[in-house]
This record gives structure tokens, C-alpha cells and sequence, in this order.
């Protein structure tokens, strides 16, 4: 364990990113954003991770767009500037500089049993680049640079923190306690929304607009996409993920927005059809996503306001991840002048 793990003074810290890879849905709201507002005694950066998308071809004004919008979109769920360090990747160099250490401490072996490399390999077989395959350790480099206690996630990313955990590891054991040892944070209900029209599949934001909901919808397109939901002809509702996927994630979204057990939200739906499950549901998606909605369009317009913060918060998160990338440095025998 290292020293910063022993320090019961020390504030927690809490990292997590977002790629800026397509348009935020309901998947990555429920499974990681929503939950990082949770932490109010902890230290918290929230990262644009604007790098990681390139290990996907990406149209470079849509990437400049989404990369702003999803920092607008943090503030706009609550995420207060001032309180928690909201920033893009790729303003602070000192992320791709320790990718580059923990690259010669991570091996080959590891990243190929990834399956996030395994899926998206599949799904870009035209461009299986070296990135996508290091990406864990940019994303370790990520956690480990802020001295990480809590990485909030979906589940999907549960591997990539045990990697990082492993290489952090594997580093202190050979320079001494450089590194915090991060632990996942991640809720057990909501971990893993599922796709609307393909519900053994996860929701993601990379693929077609009717699998997912992306948290700035119009209501038109909410309540269209998930009338169209893929459900199941027994026609009882009950959560059942494995017999009955469809229903099931209908369900969960649900019960995570409403803040009700499984039991109370499948109890309230006795009796009704599928109909009165999903006209629930998207008042529920409307509920929650409306005021976002609208404290969104007021960041977006004040584009002075959105890269003021950016600047701030990139420069504290320099200086931040300067102290970690130098003590590496120095371990690994770097001249320093
Ligand atoms: N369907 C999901 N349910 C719950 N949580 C999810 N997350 C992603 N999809 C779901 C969580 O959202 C965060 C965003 O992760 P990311 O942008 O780094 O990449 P990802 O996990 O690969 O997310 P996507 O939406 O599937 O993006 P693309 O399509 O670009 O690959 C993570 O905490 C993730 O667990």
C-alpha cells in the first residue's frame, strides 16, 4: 500500500473522463457522470479525455465542438467549476508524458486481454492502430497522476482501473510508494445501461442515434427512441436481465432515476402493459434531463465563461500532475536541470 493509501489526513481524490466521441447518452449519464457529483468531502477532477478519441478516426471541428460541449455538459450536471477541476486531456501534457513511462512497465500480455481492445478491434477492423491497444495506459496515466483514491465508472471500464491498478503496482514495488493505488467506484444498479434496440449490448454513444438516448435529446426524439425499445412479447413486466434484456434495462433506468428499489418500481408497474412501462420511463428520462438541458444552453452560449474555466482548471491540473510526472522522472533517473 502506499503512503498516500496510509494518510488518513489526506483528502480523497477523485478522478474520471469522459471521451468527447459522439453525443453523451443516457449510458454514460447513469453509469458515471450522475454519480460524479457524489463526492463532496473528496478533492474531484473531471476530465475531457479528448486523446483517447483519436484512437478513432474523428471529424476534427466535430471533435473541437463535442470537446466544449462536454465540458459545458459536466457543469451543466451539477459539477460546480470552482469546487471540482474540470479540464481536457490533451491541455495538460503531462498525461501523454507518463503514458509513455508506464508503456515500458506495461506488457503486452496485459493489453491483449483487454476486451475493450478485442470489441473495438472488431468494430474499426480497418484501423486496429497502436493506440487503441495502449489505451489502458493512457488512461492509467490519467488516474495515476492525481494521486487517484476513487475512480467513478461504468462497469464497462473495470478492467482498464485494474490495470492501472496493476502498473501502479508493479511501479512502487519497484521505486517505492510513488503512486496511490485508485479503486473503482461504481454503483450497483445502473452500471451497464443497455442498448435501446440491441438490449444485450451496451448503450453507446459511438453507435447508431435509435440505440441510445443522449442526454441532450430533444423530448420529440426521447419519447420516439424509447416507444421504439426493443421489448419482448410475454408481455409481464419483471426484471429478469438474462430472459428478458429489454424490459429489464427499461427497468433499471427507472428505478436509478426515480431512486426507488427494483421492487417498489417493478411493484408500482403490476398489471400494466409495456406501454405504461415506457410512457413511465420517459417521464422519468424527461424529468431528470430537462433542467440539464436547460442550464446547458446557458453554459454553451457564454463561450468566454466556458474557456475561462477551462483555462483555470487545466493550469491547476498542470500543476497538479507536474508533481507526480516529476518524483517519476526522477525514479525512473531522469535528468533533471
Ligand atoms: N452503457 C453504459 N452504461 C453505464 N455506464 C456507461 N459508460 C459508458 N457506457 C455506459 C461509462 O461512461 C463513461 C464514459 O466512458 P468513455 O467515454 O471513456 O468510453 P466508453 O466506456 O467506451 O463509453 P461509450 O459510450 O461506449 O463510448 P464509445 O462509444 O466512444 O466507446 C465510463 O465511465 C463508462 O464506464
Amino acid at each position: 500500500m502506499s503512503e498516500q493509501n496510509q494518510n488518513p489526513e489526506k483528502r480523497k481524490v477523485v478522478f474520471s473522463g469522459i471521451q468527447p466521441s459522439g453525443n453523451i447518452t443516457l449510458g454514460n449519464y447513469i453509469g458515471a457522470l450522475r454519480n460524479f457529483t457524489r463526492f463532496d468531502d473528496a478533492d474531484c477532477l473531471y476530465c475531457v479525455v479528448d486523446l483517447h478519441t483519436l484512437t478513432v478516426r474523428q471529424n476534427p471541428a466535430d471533435l473541437r465542438k463535442r470537446t466544449a460541449s462536454l465540458a459545458a455538459l459536466y457543469i451543466a450536471c451539477g459539477l460546480d467549476p470552482e469546487e471540482n477541476c474540470i479540464y481536457c486531456q490533451s491541455h495538460v501534457p503531462a498525461h501523454a508524458e507518463l503514458a509513455w513511462i508506464l508503456n515500458c512497465f506495461t506488457y503486452m500480455g496485459e493489453l491483449n486481454r483487454m476486451t475493450q481492445f478485442k470489441d473495438k478491434s472488431a468494430k474499426h477492423a480497418d484501423n486496429i492502430n497502436a493506440g487503441l491497444f495502449t489505451y489502458p495506459v493512457l488512461m492509467a496515466s490519467d488516474i495515476l497522476l492525481y494521486q487517484t483514491d476513487l475512480v467513478p465508472v461504468g462497469v464497462d471500464q473495470k478492467q482498464h482501473v485494474e490495470i492501472c491498478r496493476d502498473i501502479a503496482q508493479r511501479f512502487n514495488s519497484i521505486y517505492g510508494d510513488v503512486f496511490t493505488i485508485p479503486e473503482p467506484f461504481i454503483s450497483k444498479s445502473g452500471a451497464k445501461i443497455m442498448s435501446l434496440q440491441e438490449p444485450a449490448r451496451k448503450m453507446s454513444k459511438s453507435d447508431p442515434d435509435e440505440t441510445f438516448i443522449a442526454v441532450l435529446d430533444k423530448p420529440e426524439d426521447i419519447r420516439r427512441k424509447l416507444k421504439r425499445a426493443v421489448t419482448d412479447s410475454d408481455g409481464e413486466i419483471r426484471y429478469d436481465p438474462e430472459n428478458k434484456p429489454g424490459v429489464s434495462n427499461l427497468l433499471t433506468i427507472l428505478s436509478v432515476l426515480k431512486n426507488q428499489s427494483m421492487d417498489d418500481t417493478v411493484a408500482a408497474l403490476q398489471g400494466l402493459g409495456y406501454g405504461a412501462l415506457k410512457e413511465a420511463v420517459t417521464e422519468a428520462v424527461l424529468a431528470e434531463l430537462t433542467p440539464i438541458q436547460t442550464r446547458y444552453n446557458e453554459i454553451i452560449a457564454d463561450k468566454d465563461y466556458l474557456s475561462n474555466v477551462l483555462k483555470r482548471n487545466a493550469e491547476k491540473a498542470q500543476y497538479l500532475a507536474g508533481k507526480t510526472l516529476r518524483k517519476v522522472y526522477r525514479k525512473v533517473g531522469l535528468l533533471q536541470l
